[in-house]
């Protein structure tokens, strides 16, 4: 097998495993929230430091001299030219509330791109994975089916997620640029997690996703299985898809939603 066909094997793996150990050991009370980040809002959890190491230590058992970039911290690096980029709990605040939607995402990157994803929704019973040139596929209990994001959809007609920063000045932005967008669309969708809405979006249900302010870690196994479900994952203006801004969709309906968002200024104060 190919190198990246490898790291997608593992990815699929560890992410399967550390999201059945997120549902078996999530307190029946809740998980305690054991640290804040960029505000009071922005919680981590004891079970997102949980699966963080057991992803790690699965990883490193097979695979000693990759890198690591972790959200929670577990950043470390290699020799190999592998690095993996790991979201523990994607949507922590919905596995918080015991809400549904919220994924273990794991991305392989090789030469300093990613050439493997894999994105595991155990609360929904989907495993979302790509490899680079081979495709993107979901699986479940009933089977496999190849992804394709719907394309050419007016954006009059196209159902659009998004998600909101922490802060509330960024939120206060973002709420702005919203009013600009909302009635130009079918409708919004703010579902909580970014893996989550980009996998939606590479299986067809949603039209397109916009969001400012995501990290690498949520992003990176997701829009590598847009990008292989045929659908486009940049930021304004032909710059690739950062922290800063990621607009997706497929074909048509990414330049639509681009040249709505563009003169919004999405990116100001
Ligand atoms: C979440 C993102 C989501 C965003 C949330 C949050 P976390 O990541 O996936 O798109 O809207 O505010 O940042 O914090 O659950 O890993």
């Amino acid at each position: 097998m190919s190198l990246a066909g490898d790291l997608l094997e593992l990815a699929v793996a560890t992410a399967r495993e550390a999201g059945r150990m997120l549902v078996d050991k999530r307190p029946v009370d809740g998980p305690d929230v054991v640290q804040t980040k960029s505000s009071p809002t922005d919680v981590v959890t004891q079970m997102d430091r949980a699966a963080e190491q057991l992803i790690i230590e699965r990883i490193r058992a097979v695979r000693p001299d990759d890198a690591f970039l972790g959200e929670e911290g577990g950043t470390r690096p290699g020799g190999s030219g592998v690095r993996w980029v790991v979201d523990p709990i994607d949507g922590t605040v919905n596995y918080l509330y015991d809400l549904p939607d919220w994924a273990v995402s794991i991305a392989a990157e090789a030469g300093g791109a990613v050439v493997a994803g894999a994105v595991e929704m155990p609360r929904r019973g989907e495993s979302f994975s790509a490899v680079r040139g081979g495709g993107a596929v979901l699986h479940t209990a009933s089977g496999a089916r190849e992804l394709r994001v719907n394309s050419h959809v007016p954006l009059d007609r196209a159902l659009v997620s998004t998600g909101f920063g922490y802060s509330a000045g960024r939120r206060a932005r973002q709420a702005q640029v919203l009013t600009g967008v909302l009635p130009g669309v079918r409708d919004i969708r703010r579902g909580g997690s970014c893996c989550v809405d980009l996998c939606s979006l590479a299986a067809g249900r949603v039209d397109a996703y916009y969001e400012r302010g995501v990290q690498a870690w949520d992003i990176a196994a997701g829009a590598l299985i847009v990008q292989e479900a045929g659908g486009r994952v940049e930021g304004l203006h032909g710059t690739p898809a950062s922290p800063e801004l990621t607009v997706a969709a497929g074909p048509g309906t990414f330049e639509a939603l681009h040249d709505l968002l563009a003169p919004l200024d999405p990116l100001g104060d």
